[in-house]
């Protein structure tokens, strides 16, 4: 196990967030491969992307002016179905980043227990500031290479950070004309175009059905529970939602700029104005503030210095903005003021040295691969909708996404045991997810 990890930051020394993302899965995975030392061949394999595409993507400002962005699609794994995953539009987009989110995507997509492989894509474009202009023509000339690589049997995108609904209709459109075919190349869409209820809620909804059901394996509940949240964006808003609905008390939220602390309470109205805020007028978390009374606005502060989100004294915390946005210390600070569980919204928001201070402090913990697939599953019943040239009612898609997390849970839970690491979500989610590509790829011959 250990060369394999040599080898992956040999090959590509430049890549830190796809070797953590390695290295947290090598880790689950030595017992596995005690029991069935064949499958270090497949290890070997599932550490390299079947497939990167990089592309430029040329665009024109509402001035006049050309811009020159990075386009990329890493199709990681298809060993169980076509490939899927989400496109991010943010700044930091790299290679290392896409890498890891591939990667994350091939486990994840695995435990939805629905037949998907594992991609990521994006670009270095920054929404922010942009034109509802700019903005379609950015996405019509990232489409306009992007098209070729994928479709609805071979690689199906849809959204992540900074690609929401607006972003997905645009895409959607150029995909349609350069085809010529209306199939469902994307998820995410459009009601009025083939897109699936529930699917902006998923993501949220889904992480909120996870930590009730890790939550009530230890006899405890959302009822009456303070949560912390980050970010404010799909995921977070869907996730307060859920937790409103099951009796908690949502005190935080942020954006890149700053947290708020609300102490009385998110409630429904606070929530819905902020939908408004972050998905209408596209504003700051920091109008929040402004908007109510008795509530307090933290600017972020450059690293090395802690995010004082996490020091808020709450029993629940939920990460849902970014990678690596809680480090060991700012886990320290959340057993310290008394959290009793932390589930993660966003893709790999805790670092392993927040992870180990998790476990070590008996804090049950939920991996991003398992508690966030929520999203991803319901992009699989969109497809399936699509193939099928139907549409489930909000009743429908909502029970089977509660199914399917459920599910995820219980596999995760007991093949944690069955593997004597109890309560180790991680150790679960990682083997679970491994086993079905490694049963699939072995019968495949190893390609
Ligand atoms: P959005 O773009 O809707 O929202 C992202 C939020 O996180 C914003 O509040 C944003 O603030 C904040 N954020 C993003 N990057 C940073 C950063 N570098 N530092 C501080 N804050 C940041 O994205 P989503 O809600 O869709 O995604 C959030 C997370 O959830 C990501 O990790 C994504 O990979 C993961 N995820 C998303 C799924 C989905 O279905 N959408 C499914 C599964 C996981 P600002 O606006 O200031 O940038
Ligand atoms: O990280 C993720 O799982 C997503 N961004 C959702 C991917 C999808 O294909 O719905």
């Amino acid at each position: 196990m250990k060369s394999v990890y040599e080898r992956v930051i040999a090959r590509d020394p430049d890549q830190p967030e796809f070797h953590q993302a390695v290295e947290e899965v090598l880790d689950s995975l030595a017992p596995v491969i005690e029991d069935n030392p064949d499958y270090m061949d497949v290890v070997m394999g599932m550490v390299e992307p079947e497939r990167v595409m990089q592309f430029r993507v040329p665009w024109y400002d509402d001035d006049g002016k050309l811009h020159v962005n990075r386009g990329f699609r890493v199709q990681f794994n298809s060993a169980i179905g076509p490939y899927k995953g989400g496109l991010r539009f943010h700044p930091s987009v790299n290679l290392s980043i896409l890498k890891f989110l591939a990667f994350e995507q091939v486990f994840k997509n695995s435990l939805t227990g629905l037949p998907m492989g594992g991609g990521k894509g994006g670009s270095d474009f920054d929404p922010k500031g942009k034109s509802d202009s700019e903005v379609r023509r950015f996405c019509q000339s990232f489409m306009s290479e992007l098209w070729r690589h994928i479709g609805a049997d071979l690689d199906v995108p849809a959204g992540d950070i900074g690609v929401g609904g607006r972003e997905i209709g645009y895409l959607f459109g150029m995909y349609r004309k350069l085809a010529n075919e209306f199939t469902g190349v994307l998820t995410g869409k459009g009601i009025s175009y083939g897109g699936s209820l529930i699917r902006p809620e998923a993501t949220g909804y889904g992480l909120v059905y996870f930590a009730r059901e890790m939550l009530s394996a230890k006899g405890k509940s959302f009822d009456g529970a303070t949560v912390a949240i980050s970010g404010s964006g799909n995921v977070a808003q869907f996730a307060c939602e859920k937790v409103l609905d099951l009796g908690g008390k949502p005190v935080t939220m942020s954006d890149s700029g700053g947290y708020i602390h609300d102490p009385t309470g998110i409630d429904r109205d606070k929530l819905s104005w902020i939908m408004d805020l972050k998905n209408k007028s596209r504003g700051r978390i920091k109008e929040y503030a402004e908007r109510f009374d008795g509530v307090e606005y933290t600017e972020s502060e450059p690293e090395p210095n802690l995010n004082k989100l996490w020091g808020t004294k709450v029993d629940v915390a939920l990460p849902c903005a970014t990678q690596n946005e809680i480090n060991g210390d700012e886990a320290k600070m959340l057993v310290d003021g008394g959290a009793i569980a932390v589930a993660e919204g966003a893709n790999m928001p805790c670092t392993p040295e927040a992870v180990e201070v998790f476990l070590k402090n008996g804090i049950l913990f939920a991996p991003g691969k398992a508690s966030n697939a929520g999203g991803v599953a319901t992009s699989g019943l969109e497809m399936s909708q699509n193939s099928l040239r139907m549409s489930w009612s909000r009743e429908e898609v909502d029970q089977k996404l509660e199914g399917i997390m459920v599910n995820i849970h219980k596999n995760a839970f007991d093949t944690a045991e069955r593997y004597g690491m109890p309560g180790n979500y991680v150790a679960g989610a990682n083997i679970a997810g491994f086993l079905k590509v490694a049963e699939a790829t072995t019968a495949q011959g190893i390609l």
